[in-house]
């Protein structure tokens, strides 16, 4: 069955501020996708992330979830709405993709520095995508034969300056990269290359001032966006996940405040009209699950759907300086009416914010309109209990969903930048009514701790070295075998989760008080190197 979408009746069009952009970017045509841990996960160069892209109709987020090799999709569409009010004018601005049915707000490549705009024909030359997979670094860093599609990876990059770019490329901060001969400049004949997170990684940029937008109505921001796409291939608990950076960088003259940033999510669970959703505040997920226990049609999982979330797993710190990392968490239904589709740059804002188009607080229970409590959090309760707040326990009619779960609020100066890291996972093979979601929060849980271990401590890739430990087993002592002095460790165990980090002052670490069994370290030295390193803790004390 084909999905069926309200068409926009009428759009309100209200000029916030300055006047609108001049700039007659063409709209975005690129594709790509990831394919890598189960996943085929598909990326446009627009405003959207997780994309059906320019073939309409194509599933977005397919995962391999069984092993004959059944191939269904868990979102049909989803895209980063941005928010803000300018400091000095109050004007209210938004950028805020959905189907791109009406319109645009984003646009492919980056903001000049100095012009602080952008022109048609750099739009055109950034509607890319550039994917990179880790096994070509690494065989590029070890001097290995390339293929030439191999070798593409690495030298047409387009990080700083790149040589081997053919378009007329900025000289200024884009695509990250490991500059080896320290130069401020990436050049992969002087030996530098991609710093790309994960086993494969796609990264592409886009900016809200190429042309007027068309689907908020909004003033643009003067924000470009930097995104990278990526994921592992042999976390086995990371098994079914992805993970999206998206860093912003004000380049305009204004500085905002109330900023808001919201991954808008059309999750359709295989077949997309009998679908749930909810969000777990403690974790800061926004899920899907399907809402009975049959998922029909060719493009549904039978009695084996799965939970589908989205994560913010690392988010810049607040007005409020709390580590509640989502703001608030709004359902919306394929509808006008005062809970369904927004039509008008408040209407974005609102949802941004956690309050319905007509101005009203989500209220908690029921449909969130009718209760006396407050809450920016719709459906906070585990499906499975039956005394939480859930579209099962009230119960609601399961049919097509759309959310949106943000991140703030924000200060945004001119010229600062800031980054989110958001995670997708995917449960398998679930079934069921009212499923329990704690497998989800577990993973998410799991991704936050594998996330602080591998990607927060970012330091140059060069500069983590492996080295031993003995004795090795050990019952207390473990010595260091390096000659660098070291000044703290860190002690994980086999499932990622730190046991262990203590400040050190001597030449050896005392690890009796831990069980027995296989741990890793990373061992922090005063010339701020990383020593990567591996032992086992004996029995015996
Ligand atoms: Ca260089
Ligand atoms: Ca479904
Ligand atoms: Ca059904
Ligand atoms: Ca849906």
């Amino acid at each position: 069955m084909k999905k069926i979408f309200l068409l926009l009746s009428f759009v309100t069009v209200i000029y916030t501020g300055t006047a609108q952009q001049t700039v007659d970017c063409n709209v975005a045509t690129s594709q790509s996708y990831l394919n890598i841990n189960n996943i085929k996960a598909y990326l446009s160069s627009s405003g959207e992330v997780w994309s059906r892209g320019a073939n309409d109709l194509v599933p977005s987020y397919i995962v391999n979830t069984n092993e004959a090799g059944l191939k269904l999709s868990t979102i049909f569409t989803s895209a980063i709405w941005l928010g803000a009010v300018d400091e000095a004018s109050g004007a209210l601005k938004v950028a805020a993709n959905t189907y791109r049915q009406s319109g645009n707000d984003f646009w492919p490549g980056p903001i000049n520095d100095e012009t602080k705009s952008t022109d048609f024909e750099q739009c055109n030359n950034y509607d890319k995508h550039w994917k990179v997979n880790k096994t070509n670094i690494d065989k590029f860093k070890a001097g290995a034969q390339l293929t030439d599609d191999q070798k593409k990876e690495i030298y047409k990059w387009p990080a700083k300056s790149n040589p081997h770019i053919y378009f007329n490329h900025l000289n200024q901060v884009m695509a990250p990269f490991v500059d080896v001969d320290g130069d401020d400049i990436y050049n992969p004949d002087n030996g530098d290359y991609p710093k790309i997170k994960g086993d494969q990684a796609i990264w592409w940029l886009i900016n809200d001032v190429g042309n007027t937008h068309t689907e908020s109505a909004g003033a643009a921001l003067g924000f470009e966006v930097k995104k990278m796409a990526y994921a592992y291939v042999d976390e086995q608990r990371l098994k079914n996940s992805t993970f999206l950076e998206v860093t912003i960088t004000n380049k305009s003259n204004n500085n905002y405040k109330d900023f808001l940033l919201g991954h808008w999510i059309d999750f359709d669970l295989g077949n997309f009209n009998d679908d749930f959703i909810g969000c777990d505040t403690l974790n800061a997920i926004g899920y899907a699950y399907n809402g009975d226990d049959f998922d029909e049609s060719t493009k549904g999982f039978g009695y084996n759907a799965p939970l589908q979330g989205c994560q913010f797993l690392d988010v810049p710190p607040n007005y409020y300086n709390t580590k509640n990392k989502m703001y608030a968490f709004v359902y919306y239904i394929n509808h006008f009416n005062d809970i369904g589709t927004p039509g008008n740059v408040q209407q974005y804002h609102t949802y941004l914010q956690g309050i319905w188009k007509n101005g009203l607080p989500i209220t908690y229970g029921g449909n969130g309109t009718a209760g006396r409590k407050v809450t920016p959090y719709m459906y906070s309760g585990n499906p499975s209990d039956p005394n939480g707040w859930s579209e099962c326990s009230v119960p609601n009619e399961p049919a097509d969903r759309r959310m949106v779960m943000s991140s703030g609020k924000y200060k945004f100066a001119a010229g600062e930048t800031k980054t989110w890291t958001m995670a997708m996972h995917t449960i398998p093979n679930v079934g069921g009514t009212c499923p329990n979601i704690q497998p989800l929060i577990d993973k998410a849980k799991y991704a936050k701790v594998f996330y602080d271990r591998f990607l927060l401590t970012d330091i140059d890739d060069f500069s983590i070295e492996s080295t031993t430990l003995y004795p090795n087993p050990t019952s207390s002592k473990l010595y260091f075998n390096t000659t660098a002095s070291i000044k703290s460790i860190e002690v994980f165990d086999v499932y990622g989760k730190r046991i262990l980090q203590k400040n050190i002052n001597s030449i050896y670490v005392n690890v009796n008080g831990l069980s027995k069994g296989l741990y890793y370290a990373n061992l922090f030295s005063n010339d701020g190197k990383v020593y990567k390193a591996k032992f086992i803790k004996s029995s015996i004390n």
